[in-house]
């Protein structure tokens, strides 16, 4: 019995403390109003490889909603640019949307949710049928919305959502 009610309390101390680890940004992360980014831009991934970094850090590729998001990721994702020569992708960064599963109809990979806010330029998403499921921050246009094939090399940008409970239950 004394053992149960050791192993629950060591349980439940495991659960408060990766709820708090999630109030704050890890280390190396940037944050924007209430969410922690990883702009991965020593990494070059497939669009799977590049979701996979991102799950084993408790995050998802970026799910943008605003504007404010928008505009705060691609002026970051600006700041890390390297020249690189004849390089298309060299400074291009995978966001977390797609039309794999009905061609034309673009979801958040993270909750499977329709895009709300976008903000495709002229002439994307390209047109129907052709193979370019997948969102990136397109360096070459200054970190546009552009969709592309999901196996080109991309930089991962990967978000945490803070729990904002528990870090006013912590503030508090
Ligand atoms: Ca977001
Ligand atoms: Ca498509």
């Amino acid at each position: 019995m004394r053992l149960i009610i050791v192993l629950s309390f060591v349980v439940s101390q495991c659960i408060v403390s990766y709820q708090q680890s999630m109030t704050r940004c890890p280390d190396g992360w940037v944050y924007f109003r209430q969410s922690c980014y990883q702009f991965a831009d020593e990494m070059k991934f497939s669009l799977t490889e590049a979701t996979h970094h991102c799950s084993s850090r408790h995050a998802h590729l970026a799910k943008v909603e605003s504007k404010a998001e928008d505009l705060f990721l691609q002026d970051f994702a600006g700041r890390l640019y390297k020249h690189v020569p004849d390089h298309t992708f060299a400074n291009s960064f995978w966001l977390g949307g797609t039309d794999s599963n009905i061609e034309g109809i673009w979801t958040w990979y993270s909750d499977d949710s329709d895009l709300i806010y976008t903000s495709w330029p002229q002439g994307h998403p390209g047109p129907t049928g052709d193979h370019q499921d997948c969102l990136i921050l397109f360096a070459p246009n200054n970190y546009q919305w552009y969709d592309f094939e999901c196996e080109i090399l991309a930089h991962p940008l990967c978000e945490i959502e803070l729990n904002v409970e528990a870090a006013a239950v912590v503030i508090g």
